[in-house]
């Protein structure tokens, strides 16, 4: 029978990619976000199944989780950033929103089906972090911030986990064309269309067939992590 795997975040953007590219390489997916009618569509495209899911939302979280019989691989893709202040001007309610969907979204969903990956007999949870999980910079402190929390909280998994049939990856893209910026900048296109500076951003193909590599290689092999960026996005010194 099938591996079944659960995406957060598969309404839209990299998440929705990843729904696809699973489902084509003979996963059952299960998909979860707030915008269940864009959910459902996809879901009877893949013949995989939809359940509305908040991740920000305790309750929410044990209610998709409740109706999941079985999971093999989880892919914590819902995410995302608000605003761009500098550290003087930061804005606390873009900031709770940061850490509520990429920290505390990513415990939840990890530590509810935690047992059920490792029941799978080869479990495997998939994070999507980012460059700005590693990196700073200015005006990216809240989002910074939570990235790189949610890249600590996934690779703890990593040691805590060693010796049980669960294998932890972390996926960190550079810049991918998706709603991301147009989210951040609360609908202001024209602010986030600047962002890619003329530089080709990844398509979210790209990066989720980088996930579905990820959940293709045999049960011994862990991906510890794979950063993907666009040829020519440079970040570091
Ligand atoms: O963004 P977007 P991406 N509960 O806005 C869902 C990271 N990343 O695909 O709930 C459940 O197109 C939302 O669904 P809905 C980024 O940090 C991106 O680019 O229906 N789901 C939608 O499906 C994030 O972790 C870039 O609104 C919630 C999805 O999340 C991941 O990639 C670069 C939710 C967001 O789709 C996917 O982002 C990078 C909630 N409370 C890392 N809130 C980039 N694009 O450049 C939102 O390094 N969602």
């Amino acid at each position: 029978s099938k591996r079944t795997a659960v995406i957060t975040g598969a309404s839209a953007g990299i998440g929705e990619a990843t729904a696809r590219a699973l489902a084509e390489a003979g996963f059952h997916v299960v998909l979860g976000a707030r915008r269940l009618d864009r959910l459902e569509k996809l879901a009877a495209d893949l013949s995989g199944t939809a359940h509305v899911l908040d991740v920000s939302d305790p309750a929410s979280v044990a209610a998709f989780v409740q109706q999941i019989p079985q999971c093999h691989v989880l892919v914590n893709n819902a995410g995302g950033a608000r605003g761009l202040e500098r550290v003087a001007e930061a804005d606390e309610d873009h900031w709770r929103w940061m850490w509520e969907v990429n920290v505390l979204g990513t415990l939840r969903m990890t530590k509810a089906l935690l047992p059920k990956l490792i029941e799978s007999g080869d479990g495997h949870v998939i994070t999507v972090t980012s460059i700005a999980g590693h990196e700073v910079y200015d005006g990216g402190s809240g989002y910074t911030s939570a990235k790189h929390a949610q890249s600590a909280l996934h690779r703890t998994l990593r040691s805590e986990h060693l010796g049980e049939p669960v294998r932890v990856t972390e996926i960190i893209p550079g810049m991918v064309e998706t709603d991301f910026s147009a989210n951040r900048f609360d609908g202001d296109t024209e602010r986030a269309s600047k962002v890619y500076q003329g530089l080709t951003p990844l398509a979210a193909r790209d990066v989720a067939e980088a996930i579905a590599f990820a959940a293709t290689r045999p049960s011994h092999v862990n991906l510890d992590s794979i950063v993907i960026k666009p040829r020519d996005q440079y970040n570091g010194s």
